[in-house]
Order: C-alpha cells, then sequence, then structure tokens
C-alpha cells in the first residue's frame, strides 16, 4: 500500500474531487464530502475541483469561474482541512493532463465507449458530443494514479470509472514495470447517501446540472427554498413511512436525508410517523436539513467575502499537490521512453 510520511505517521493516501460544473448539492455532500472530512483523521488526502472534467460538458465561463470559488468555499465549510491535507484546482496542476495522454495511448476504445457515464452523457449532450466525454475515466484515472492513492472516496456512479483505473494501472506496470498502486473505491452504503436520488425523480441520481431545479437540494439553497422543495418532493403511493428503495424509491431517499442529519434510524423514522402522513415528515425533515446546513452556509459566506484568502490557499495546495504529482510523472515519462528534460 502506498503510504506517505506526514509528520510521524505513514498514512495511506486518499484522492477525490467534483466537478464544478454547476452548483454542489446534497448528492455530492452525502456520496463524497463528509466521507472526506471523516477520513482527514487517519489519511493522507487530496481534494480536488476537477475543472478539466467539467467542461467535456459546455460551461459557461463566468459560472465556471463562480462554480470553482464557491465549491472550495463549500469544502472549506463542510470541513477540509487544507493546512493539513492538500486541495487544489486539477488544472493548476498540469501533470493530470500530461499523464492523462500517456495513459489514453494505453486506454482500450471499447472500454470507454462501454462507459455508462459516457452513453448517458452522449445522450443528454448530442450536439456537444466531444472527444474529452469519451475520455473523462482516462483523466480520472491520470488524477488518482498521479499520487498513487490507495483508496478513493465516490458516489456509486463512479464505479466503473474506478475499474478502468484500476485496469490502467495494471496495464501500465504490466508493460513497463511496476510503478502505479491499483486504487480501490470505498463507496458509503446506499442508506447512508451513496446514491441521492433526485426529489422530482426518485428512480434517477440528483444530479448539479439536472434541468429541474426542483430535483435538486443545493447545499447554499436558502431556507425556505429547501423547505419548499422537500414539500413538493414526489413521493409513492401509500402515506406510510417505509425504507425500500427499489419498491418506494421517493419516501426512501428522503429517509435517507432524515437519517443522514439526524441520525434517527430508519426503524425510530417508521415507527415515529406512523399514522402521521407524509406532510408531517417532510415538515421535520425540511427543518432537520436547514439547521443542519445553516452554520456551512454561514461559514461559506464568510469565505467567499476573502477572496485573497481563498486564492492564496489554492496557491499553496497547487505547489504541494505539483511536488508530489512532478515526481511521479517524471517517473512515468522515464519508464515511457521520453529522454530527460
Ligand atoms: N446523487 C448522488 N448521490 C451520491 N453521490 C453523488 N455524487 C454525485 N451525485 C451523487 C458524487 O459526487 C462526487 C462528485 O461528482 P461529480 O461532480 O464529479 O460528477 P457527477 O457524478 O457527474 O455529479 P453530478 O452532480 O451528477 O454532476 P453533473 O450534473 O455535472 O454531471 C462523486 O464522488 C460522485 O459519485
Amino acid at each position: 500500500m502506498a503510504t506517505e510520511t506526514t509528520g510521524e505517521a505513514r498514512r495511506p493516501v486518499i484522492l477525490s474531487g467534483i466537478q464544478p460544473s454547476g452548483r454542489l448539492m446534497f448528492g455530492n455532500y452525502l456520496g463524497a464530502m463528509r466521507n472526506w472530512v471523516r477520513m482527514q483523521e487517519d489519511h493522507d488526502c487530496f481534494y480536488m475541483l476537477v475543472d478539466l472534467h467539467a467542461i467535456t460538458v459546455w460551461q459557461k465561463p463566468a459560472d465556471l469561474r463562480r462554480n470553482t470559488l464557491e465549491s472550495l468555499a463549500l469544502y472549506l465549510a463542510a470541513g477540509i482541512d487544507p493546512e493539513r491535507h492538500t486541495v487544489f484546482i486539477q488544472s493548476h496542476v498540469p501533470e493530470h493532463s500530461e499523464l492523462a495522454w500517456i495513459l489514453n495511448c494505453i486506454a482500450p476504445l471499447g472500454q470507454l465507449q462501454r462507459m455508462t457515464q459516457f452513453k448517458d452523457k452522449s445522450l443528454k449532450h448530442e450536439k456537444n458530443l466531444n472527444a474529452g466525454l469519451l475520455n473523462y475515466p482516462v483523466l480520472m484515472a491520470a488524477d488518482i494514479l498521479l499520487y498513487n492513492a490507495d483508496k478513493v472516496p465516490v458516489g456509486e456512479d463512479q464505479k466503473q470509472h474506478l475499474e478502468l483505473a484500476r485496469d490502467l494501472a495494471g496495464r501500465f506496470n504490466h508493460l513497463y514495470s511496476e510503478t502505479f498502486t491499483l486504487p480501490e473505491p470505498w463507496i458509503p452504503p446506499r442508506s447512508e447517501g451513496a446514491r441521492v436520488m433526485s426529489l422530482q425523480e426518485p428512480t434517477a441520481k440528483m444530479s448539479k446540472s439536472d434541468t429541474d431545479p426542483n430535483g435538486v437540494l443545493f447545499l447554499l439553497d436558502p431556507p425556505a427554498e429547501i423547505k419548499a422543495k422537500i414539500r413538493r418532493a414526489v413521493t409513492d403511493s401509500g402515506d406510510s413511512i417505509g425504507y425500500d428503495p427499489e419498491g418506494r424509491p421517493g419516501v426512501s431517499n428522503l429517509m435517507t436525508l432524515f437519517k443522514a442529519v439526524t441520525g434517527e434510524d430508519f426503524a425510530s423514522l417508521e415507527a415515529r410517523f406512523a399514522g402521521k402522513g407524509y406532510g408531517a415528515f417532510k415538515e421535520e425533515l425540511g427543518e432537520a436539513l436547514v439547521a443542519y446546513l445553516s452554520p456551512i452556509q454561514q461559514r461559506t459566506r464568510e469565505l467567499l467575502g476573502d477572496k485573497a484568502q481563498l486564492e492564496a490557499l489554492l496557491k499553496q495546495g497547487a505547489e504541494k499537490a505539483r511536488w508530489r504529482a512532478r515526481r511521479m510523472l517524471d517517473k512515468v515519462q522515464r519508464k515511457v521512453g521520453f529522454l530527460p528534460r
């Protein structure tokens, strides 16, 4: 297992990132960020904002800038510590693109074309079906392998991409010599938010770029909007509270959110809301979400008030990341047969 010296202890390496392709939402928080915060205790963590990935779908430049900075503030407000760990923007570390090119040259085209996300996104973005969308998982493999990450905490939707990263690492090691650690996905259980579903279409995952904002709980939604979205959330026929993600995806999704922000387990929720109907349940859930998110929102606003400090943190993060990334890329380039610069 790859480890790095940090202070006295040698700790396993974690890497993960989110695309600033919209405003961060509750699925990103439960599937990724919240676990990142917890993992800081006993890992050496690299957390990025993957803007190179974001432009595989058209982004208005002003929105991309705003979403990147806002997401960084949310990372910090949620509890990510940029002093003890490495927080950076993907495009600030050019080694990601350089390694991606090399990996592209050993990535089987057929495997990339079979990726579920590629197929979904090709349908959604028919008019902008670009090569970046196909090569997305190769860039993701480069992100991970550059730092020899042991574990990658992601939501369920990213599992297939992790498998590709492992395949590419294995293939490179086989073609040249032992170089990359094979990364393991770290996926939270579904009942803890590995797959938060849309509030309007509970059989589809919640997505920050959903065209229906009512389906998405954004982390910076004002309190009144959070409560309104929960009130309008699609539930299932019947009016009892019961956890059954296959049969009753709407109410099960809301129960997952309830448990995530209060810690109350499903059996207790079922008993407490027996005979009370969806109305009372939704009111309490709305209140609980607002109480949970308010301190994060407040801290995000404060951080966004000091742009210079955020930019300084980014500069420091990019320097730390580049130092590690460069060492690995030099090694890879040497093995491939490139002459040293
Ligand atoms: N609905 C979700 N439930 C649990 N986890 C989720 N993640 C995303 N949606 C959910 C996790 O969040 C991390 C970052 O995701 P991303 O931004 O890199 O890409 P994505 O999976 O494509 O997320 P979105 O919000 O759906 O983005 P858009 O709309 O731009 O495509 C990942 O760990 C992901 O698993």
